[in-house]
């Protein structure tokens, strides 16, 4: 364990990706990584992409790290896998195309699935998150779908928050109801080659105008991926947002992120704990009695509940 964090620290692309992994399965040695490793995170900026599915934004994230890389920054991506089964054709396409850079020695990229996370999607994603920032990259970007309760989780972890739109597709009023709209630092209308884009425009600032009567609204910039245009301009605001936020908001948002792990990791954990001290009393029987009802879940789930209190 302690070569495997000493590797990380030095940004070791084949340790980074081990620790990841020991993340995903929830591992027992999890733990004592994140606490080896936590004392050297906190330098990273973190910027979350999401969007609707198809929007561009993996051909986003592509050009956003040759940008980054003309600048000389350290980049980790954390790609989130929709589960979906709508966009499964789209996904092998933009790994491909995002994996050229895989072997830049400043670029780790990561895939992580929506579904299987013992610990839920957004611990496992916010502790790859962790090892990327103490393995030394200044970046680090993380896309996901705008779409379900998880991945919105997600996107939650990052410093700022870019939400993809296209013209004309009327996710507008999908993203209004799901609440990005509050949590969004910058929308990005992409596939601004085809028609409707000022359109898409004027109708984003329109709304974010009667959202946000009393704060500066986010900016609203369009990008074609595919041709790289407009990414220079979206790699600025991200710089002139980070340097120009006062520092009461950045901590804010920072001990926002660190409330909702410490969260996560208690839930994980005394669901854990639960679940063993319920081998004790025997969980099918606990089920058993709930069927027959001689008892009921609220009071089982009180008896375990104390059960545990007890061992401590
Ligand atoms: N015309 C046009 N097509 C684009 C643009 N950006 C991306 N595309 C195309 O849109 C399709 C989807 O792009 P992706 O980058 O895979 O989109 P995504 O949002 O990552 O998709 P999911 O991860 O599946 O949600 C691809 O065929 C891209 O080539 C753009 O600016 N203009
Ligand atoms: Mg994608």
């Amino acid at each position: 364990m302690k070569d495997l964090v000493r590797k990380i620290l030095k940004g070791d692309s084949a340790a980074i990706a081990k620790g990841i992994s020991l993340v995903e399965n929830n591992a027992d040695e999890t733990q004592m990584l994140m606490k080896e490793i936590f004392p050297y995170t906190g330098d990273s900026t973190i910027i979350g992409i999401t969007g609707a599915p198809g929007t561009g934004k993996s051909t986003l994230v592509d050009q956003m790290i040759d940008a980054l890389i003309e600048k000389n920054r350290k980049i980790g991506i954390i790609a989130v896998d929709p589960s979906s089964p709508f966009t499964g054709g789209a996904i092998l396409g933009d790994r491909i195309r995002m994996m050229r850079h895989s072997v830049h020695p400043d670029v780790f990229i990561r895939s992580m699935a929506t579904r299987g996370h013992l610990g839920g999607l957004a611990k496992a994603s916010g502790e790859a998150l962790f090892i990327l920032d103490a393995s030394g990259k200044d970046c680090l970007l993380v896309e996901t779908v705008g779409v379900g309760q998880d991945e919105i989780e997600v996107v939650k972890l990052a410093d700022v928050i870019i939400v993809v739109l296209i013209p004309g597709s009327g996710d507008e009023i999908q993203i209004f109801k799901a609440g990005i709209m509050e949590i969004a630092d910058i929308f990005v209308i992409n596939k601004a080659d085809s028609p409707g884009a000022e359109k898409t425009e004027r109708q984003i600032k329109a709304m974010l105008d009667i959202g946000k009567k009393d704060e500066t609204a986010p900016p609203v910039l369009k990008t074609v991926a595919t041709e790289g245009h407009g990414i220079n301009r979206l790699i600025e605001r991200i710089d002139t947002i980070i340097s120009f936020r006062e520092e009461e908001t950045h901590v804010e948002r920072r001990k926002k992120r660190i409330s909702y792990l410490l969260r996560e990791i208690l839930n994980e954990r005394l669901f854990r704990e639960a679940m063993k001290s319920v081998q004790d009393v025997d969980f099918d029987e606990c089920v058993d009695r709930i069927y027959d009802h001689t008892s009921d879940p609220y009071t089982i789930a009180d008896q375990i509940i104390d059960s545990l209190a007890k061992k401590v």
